[in-house]
């Protein structure tokens, strides 16, 4: 088994690397892959160096799976000749994403659908991961007829360039504005391009990637994407509408079984998730469940992922560990 991480590098690519780590991903070789400014930079992983090598090098060395998380173009370029040697590539990159030749996988709900031959295969938006995991089981016993989401995102989501102006603009330094506006003690509505509709392209991807991942176009889902001066996690007030009604304690149940999530669910005791506490977490934490008493069927909820975790890293190694334990790769 021959494993690439391509943009091993950047903030996900690290992160890539940390899972596989606590994972113990059974690999034989590993190639650290970047972009040609970072090539033959060392990097150290389980206490082994690796140089960083490139991309035409990293295809030339015809790995089983790439882990890819290095940006849509550079995906739209390289990944199909990793493929074209036989490589399965794990984009985490919106690249592929709506491309209706390939998977958009959640492995807790799809990964059922991936097939021996996918070759690309898209790992989902991190806002969008998050919701779906926590509404799945709740889709499979009760129906969804609307999704209202606010999300209240991390400026890891962004990269590290976005981390450093906020940590400049905190310690009151100079900094390099990743944003239109200041970000430390501030909030902007604005996550992403804005499309011709009104809305921003993160807020399209929550929309579309939904109905994608759940395989079900008639799911209505409405979006404010916002991002936030923090940095452990993205956080999101979910108001979903069931077709049948529900019992609360049942949705406790349900979510307190659901593989992945944790319900973080005692107001009483001032116990709900936060970006603070999910950091460094692969689960998914909800809480704040409540009935919406201004229309029939209808649950809010808050919901918490380290979006670079379960929302980048560790969905994309998960999907790669069940490609090995379904022998599909
Ligand atoms: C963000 N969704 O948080 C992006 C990262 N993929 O900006």
């Amino acid at each position: 088994m021959k494993l690439a991480v391509v943009g091993a590098t950047g903030l996900v690519g690290s992160e890539i690397l940390e899972v596989l780590d606590e994972h113990n991903f059974p690999f034989d070789e590993l190639l650290l892959v970047a972009s040609e400014r970072s090539v033959g930079k060392v990097m150290t992983f389980k206490g082994k160096e690796y140089k960083v090598i490139g991309l035409k090098q990293a295809v030339s060395e015809k790995p089983d799976v790439a882990i890819f998380s290095a940006g849509g173009s550079t995906s739209l370029e390289w990944a199909p000749q990793f493929a074209a040697v036989g490589t399965i590539v794990i984009d985490n990159s919106s690249a592929w994403r709506m491309d209706p030749t390939k998977k958009l996988v959640v492995p807790e709900i799809n990964a059922k659908d991936l097939r021996i031959d996918d070759r690309i295969i898209a790992n989902p938006n991190c806002s969008t991961i998050q919701m779906v995991v926590v509404l799945n089981p709740l889709r499979l016993k009760y129906g969804i007829k609307r999704i209202v989401v606010s999300t209240y995102q991390s400026v890891t989501g962004t990269g590290k360039a976005a981390v450093d102006q906020m940590m400049a603009e905190r310690a009151g330094e100079p900094a390099e504005m990743v944003y239109p506006y200041r970000i430390d003690m501030n909030v902007l509505p604005h996550i992403d391009v804005f499309q011709p509709n009104g809305y921003t392209k993160e807020e399209m991807k929550m929309v579309n990637e939904t109905k994608k991942i759940f395989g079900d176009q008639s799911v209505q889902v409405t979006a404010t994407t916002v991002r936030v001066p923090t940095m452990g996690g993205h956080s999101e007030s979910v108001n979903v509408e069931f077709h049948k009604d529900f019992d609360l304690d049942e949705v406790r149940e349900i979510l307190a079984n659901t593989p992945g999530v944790v319900l973080q669910d005692d107001p009483a005791n001032k116990i709900y998730p936060m970006p603070l506490t999910a950091h460094k977490r692969d689960e998914v934490f909800v809480g704040r469940l409540r009935r919406d008493e201004s229309q029939p069927n209808t649950l809010n909820m808050w919901i918490v992922a380290d979006n670079l975790r379960k929302g980048a890293a560790t969905n994309a190694v998960q999907i790669a560990e069940y490609l090995l334990e379904h022998s599909m790769a």
